[in-house]
């Protein structure tokens, strides 16, 4: 019996790549459908000859895009076209940090902006730096992507981010013989067009890296608001020193959240994401 992980679907048909490099097409036996067993990218799974036999058990599990098993995330942020948003990054950073997986950011297209605005997104990206890895890049300049792509090694990755900030084209730079299509961003909308379709893990490096829009269409459904604080790092560090223990950092009095909001030692953009975002969470339909 072999082990390895579902690269990609295609039509009932797995993909399984093992640890050394060579790549299976299996079919799960009956009794896996029977059990409505579905396998994903990322899933680690038993075979033989042509038939997938078992899914080992998820370290974790997205739905949007579908894959499994994700180390790590890599939050692609551009400077331009789109513009940088820390509002979307923090959104993508709750739902990494929600997953159990790796997150890491990164700043593309930085040969768009003039050196003052990269200098204000680089303070900006320098606090958060005290808890995530972060990569000022951009896809000209292959000595920048580096140690962006040393990441990848050992790993099982995700690149997300919004659409046309660079997703496709990073990879490209890190590994020629990808050939992934990218896309003209729409000048219209200043809104990419959603170039990248299919989930498939692909070798980067010594690891394995999706490349995929589904993470755009962010959904925090499966977080609670009251669970919220828990996702931001910068809170945690700093929470004992609120006078509840249940402070949700809003309302409350002697909140050491909003004391640090206040003396300016978090950062004021983070404080205003997670009030709106607890807002949103708050709001949203009871699910039954
Ligand atoms: N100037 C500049 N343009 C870039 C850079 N990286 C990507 N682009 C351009 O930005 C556009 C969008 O790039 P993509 O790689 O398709 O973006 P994406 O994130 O994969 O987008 P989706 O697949 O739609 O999610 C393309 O026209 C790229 O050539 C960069 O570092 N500098
Ligand atoms: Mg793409
Ligand atoms: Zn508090």
């Amino acid at each position: 019996m072999k082990e390895g992980t579902v690269t990609k679907l295609v039509g009932g048909k797995y993909s399984v790549r093992t640890l050394n490099g060579e790549t299976f097409i299996v079919i799960p036996r009956g009794k896996m459908r029977h059990k409505g067993i579905s396998p994903k990218a990322g899933d680690k799974v038993t075979f033989d000859d042509k038939t997938m036999y078992d899914v080992l058990k998820r370290k974790n599990d997205f739905s949007r895009p579908p894959i499994a098993n994700v180390d790590q995330v890599v939050i692609v942020n551009s400077t331009l076209r789109p513009d940088f948003s820390p509002y979307l990054l923090d959104r993508f950073l709750i739902i990494v940090e929600n997953s159990g997986a790796e997150a890491r950011i990164v700043l593309n297209k930085s040969d768009l902006v003039d050196t003052p605005t990269l200098d204000a997104m680089r303070e900006t990206l320098a606090y958060y730096e005290r808890y995530y890895p972060v990569h000022i890049v951009n896809k000209f300049d292959k000595d920048s992507l580096e140690t962006l792509k040393r990441s990848f090694d050992g790993a099982t990755s995700v690149l997300a981010g919004q659409s046309g900030a660079g997703k496709s084209s990073l990879l490209n730079a890190m590994d020629a013989s990808l050939t992934l299509k990218t896309g003209e961003v729409s000048k219209a909308l200043n809104r990419g067009k959603h170039t990248t379709r299919h989930v498939e893990l692909m070798p980067l490096s010594k690891g394995l890296v999706a490349d995929t829009p589904g993470f755009s269409k962010l959904s925090l459904d499966a977080i609670e608001a009251k669970e919220l604080r828990n996702a931001f790092p910068d809170f945690t560090e700093r929470q004992d020193g609120c006078k509840f223990r249940q402070c949700q950092h809003i309302n409350e009095p002697g909140c050491a959240i909003k004391s640090a909001v206040e003396s300016g030692d978090i950062l004021k953009t983070r404080y205003d994401s997670y009030l709106r975002i607890h807002e949103e969470l708050i709001n949203k339909k009871p699910r039954y």
